[in-house]
Parts: structure tokens; sequence; C-alpha cells
């Protein structure tokens, strides 16, 4: 008998509400609901419109009911940001975005507070600026009224599930993001805790993922005249859900979760924490089943994104798709950027950042849309490269297909660049991972599925998943030693 779930996926720009069908054997999607995430400058802080999100939330519970019985709700969103909730069960103010300046120098004063090493070494967890223990830190610095108002801290997805529940829990997956956790141990850390002077109050009970929440408000049923429906917390993290969707048959295996972000991982039973992960800044974040995923985070399609708006912001409009078609027409191999330099993170000029990028590297400067969209995607196939050989350096594992998921299977040129620079095959698809991973998780906590196994092998039965063989090994291998020496 088929089965229904309703999976809301947020990403940075957008989100969707879709409706997961089982039917024993197979997953299949249907898109019910599609809304745009539009951040909100307000006296020059950046902020996440989240009332306007969870109405979003609310169209989409309405346009479910086209779909008849609903088993439950599962909601994913990115990592790291959070709102913080009164004793009396207020939101406070609106959700910073992890883009905003706030955080700015907050790393190298967190250091002074706790050694650098030991910090690592707790948290598992790689150093980026946009981490929640450095939005609380800068709270902590200028806004220390606000925490001392705060009684709970709550992750995007444990925000929503509050919204919709009236409970308060933090999902381990998205907990493990704001490098407050204890790796090992899976539950906060106090001894981080404590080196930032935070309120241990604020930080709530860690719920396994794959687990009920609560169930629908009686005000939400009444509202929007809906049966009362369980609330399940997937993969709070989109990165989890979209992992779980991952279509390895193989134990060990590197994933590439391709959206805005790139996270280019695999998967572990236990954390690697040691000098050389710590070298490399390699995360361990924690996903279905206290699997940990040993990952890098690379920028990602946001070089394009960004770049595309910038066109725009110039009166030049193109498709991803014509962006893409530029991009394969422009000459290979030319010039290069590393794309997790810090001047490639905030909105803007994107274009002319690459330019100077390249200007002060003595490279070739990329000049029309085509070259610098060539010039993004070689890039990120050759950051690909080298965050594997790092994967690989700390596993001592040997790997022979990236497994690709998300939006970014859809530019075959991408796809074939990362073949092409990480000598070896890529398995491609599915797109929609992460609203996949969402709900086959919400089946597997009604017991549907019984495994992540079982998930994968289903996945890969009910998905297109194309494969890309690598080509051009000596022009590839002379780019990425250019590549290596502008390194940031
Ligand atoms: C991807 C993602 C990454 C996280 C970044 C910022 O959507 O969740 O895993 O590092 O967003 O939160």
């Amino acid at each position: 008998m088929e089965k229904k779930v309703l999976a809301f996926d947020f990403g940075a720009s957008g989100g969707r509400a879709m409706c997961g069908i089982f039917d024993g054997k197979k997953i299949t999607i249907e898109e019910l609901h599609r809304f745009s995430n539009d951040p909100v400058i307000v006296n020059g802080t950046m902020y996440w419109d989240v009332l306007r999100l969870f109405f979003e939330i609310k169209q989409g519970l309405i346009k479910a009911k086209k779909c008849g019985k609903i088993e439950s709700i599962g909601i994913d969103t990115w990592g790291v940001d959070f709102g913080l909730i009164d004793k009396e069960g207020r939101l406070l103010e609106n959700p910073v975005h992890y883009r905003d300046k706030r955080t700015q120098g907050m790393l190298e004063k967190s250091f002074r507070r706790i050694d650098m090493e030991k910090f690592y070494h707790i948290t598992g967890n790689q150093f980026m600026e946009i981490n929640t223990v450095f939005q609380l830190l800068s709270l902590m610095e200028k806004r220390e009224d606000l925490l001392m108002k705060a009684d709970k801290l709550l992750l995007m997805p444990d925000l929503f599930n509050y919204f919709l529940t009236g409970e308060k829990k933090a999902e381990y997956s998205i907990a493990s993001t704001t490098q407050l956790l204890d790796a090992e141990k899976r539950t906060w850390s106090d001894e981080i805790i404590h080196a930032f002077d935070f309120p241990e109050r604020i930080f709530p009970e860690i719920i396994p993922t794959g687990t009920k929440v609560g169930s629908l408000t009686k005000e939400i049923c009444e509202e929007l005249s809906i049966g009362k429906t369980e609330v399940v917390a997937v993969a709070g993290h989109d990165t989890q859900c979209a992992l779980a969707a991952v279509p390895a048959e193989e134990k060990d295996f590197i994933f590439l979760s391709c959206g805005t972000w790139s996270l280019l991982g695999t998967e572990l039973s236990e954390p690697i924490i040691n000098e050389k992960s710590r070298y490399y800044n390699v995360t361990n974040e924690g996903g279905y089943g206290r699997k940990i995923s040993f990952l890098k985070n690379i920028i990602g399609l946001w070089c394009i994104q960004e770049s595309r708006r910038q066109w725009i912001r110039e009166g030049k409009e193109f498709s991803f798709g014509e962006l893409e078609e530029l991009a394969k027409a422009a000459p290979p191999l030319k010039c290069f950027i590393d794309p997790d330099a810090p001047e490639f993170t905030p909105a803007g000029n994107v274009p002319e950042r690459i330019r100077e990028f390249c200007r002060r590297t003595g490279q070739n400067i990329p000049g029309t849309p085509g070259e610098i969209v060539r010039c993004i995607n070689e890039s990120l196939a050759m950051k690909y490269r080298y965050a594997m050989e790092e994967i690989q350096s700390c596993t001592g594992k040997n790997y022979q297909t990236v497994y690709m998921v998300g939006g970014g299977t859809q530019s075959a040129l991408l796809c074939q660049c990362t073949a092409d620079a990480c000598r070896c095959a890529v398995s491609a698809g599915p797109v929609e991972a992460t609203v996949l991973g969402n709900v086959a998780l919400q089946f597997l906590a009604m017991g549907d599925i019984s495994s992540l196994q079982e998930v994968r092998e289903i996945i890969r039965g009910s998905q297109d998943i194309k494969r890309y063989i690598p080509h051009g090994k000596k022009d590839w291998d002379e780019a990425y030693e250019r590549f290596k020496k502008i390194l940031v």
C-alpha cells in the first residue's frame, strides 16, 4: 500500500514542499509548493525572513491536502543558523544570516578563550567563521543582553519544528554544525560552552536523527483545517538528508553534495580527529544512525549563482542552462581561482573579484560570462580533487567513484570536469537527493524502511543516475599543478 509524507527543504535561496510517496519498492516525489528565500538587510544586519518562511510552510501544508492522508512531516535546512526563544516561548529576534558580517574576526578572538588545538580536538569541526559558536561569540561581545534573555537556542529546522509542535529540541545532525558538540560523545560540550561563558540553559536536549518530535499543535490544525500529523526530526541538516540518499553500494565511498555549497567527504562510524585532520581542516559532522560525515566544506555553486545575479544587476539576464552552454564554448583550463578565498563569500560583484584574483596571481584574465563560468567550474573540480586527496590521506583509503548528488549534477560540464580533475568515475544523481533523503528518513522513522542501506538500495532503484568517465589526464594533471600554486 502507498504511503505519503511531506518534506520541507529549505536552501539558502529557496525552499520547497514535496510529497514523498513510498509503494514498498520505490520512492517518488511530487512538488507541491516552491518559494524563494530572500534574506533582508535592515540597519546593516542581514536576516532570514523567518516569519515569511513559516508562512510558506503553512502554504505547503494547505497544498498538501490534495495528497490525501499524510503520515508525517519533516523539515531540513542549511546549517549553523538559529533563533533565540525567551522563557515564554517567544522568538526574541529574527535569525541572522551566516553571511552577515557580525562574525568577522571572531575566529581569532575565540582562540583567546580556548586553545585552537583543544577546540578542534573536542568538536572535530572545520573552523569556519559562519559556525554557530562564532555567531554566539559575537552576540556575547555585542549583544549580551539578548543572550541573557534567551531561554533556548533553536537551530533553523528545530525552530520550525517548534513553531509546528511546541517542542523545543535539538536534532543531532543540525546540532553537529554548531562547533559546540563533543564529536565523540555526540552531546553538547560543557568544556566549549564554559570556555565561552555561554548560558548552559539555552542548549536543548539533543534527539537522534530520524525520531518523532511531536504532532502539529491544535492551533495550527484549526487554523489550516488539517488533521493532527506527526512531525519527524529528519536530518535537520540538508547535507545529511542528501547523504542518506547517496546511491552508493560500497561501505567506503566519496560523496559530493553539490548545491550553493559543495560538501565533499566520506561516511565513518566514528570521527577522525588528529593532527592531520586538523591541519587539513576537515570537519566531522553527524548524521543518521550516529554516523559521522568526514568532509570538507567548499564554497560551491554560490560563485555561479552570485555571478548570475551580478549580470542581472548589469542588465544581462542568462539562465543557468545558457551559462552552461557559454562555458562549454569557452577555452578550457586557462585560469583558476581558489573558490574558498575569503573575497568570494560575501554577496556582490563576483565576476570582478574573479578577474582581480586572476590578475593578482598572474593568470589569464577571464572576460566573458562563458569564460568566468568555465573558470568557476574548473576551479571547483580542482578543489574537489584537492579535498579528496586530503580525505584520502586522513582515512588511508582509496576511492574509485565520486558520488555526486544535488543541483550541481544538472551541469554536465561540472560533472565531467569533476571526473577529469579527480581522475575517477563520477556517479551523478539524484538531483533531488536532499528531498529524497528527507522523505526516506521519515519512512525509516515510521519503520517502513529498515536501514540506511535499504534507503540507498531504494534510491538506486528509483532514480536516474548518470556516469562520467575521466578524459584528458595529461592536461588536467598539468593544470592541477598550476591550480595548487594559486591556492590561498
Ligand atoms: C549546505 C549547508 C552546508 C553548511 C552550509 C551553511 O546547504 O547546510 O552543509 O555548511 O549550508 O550552513
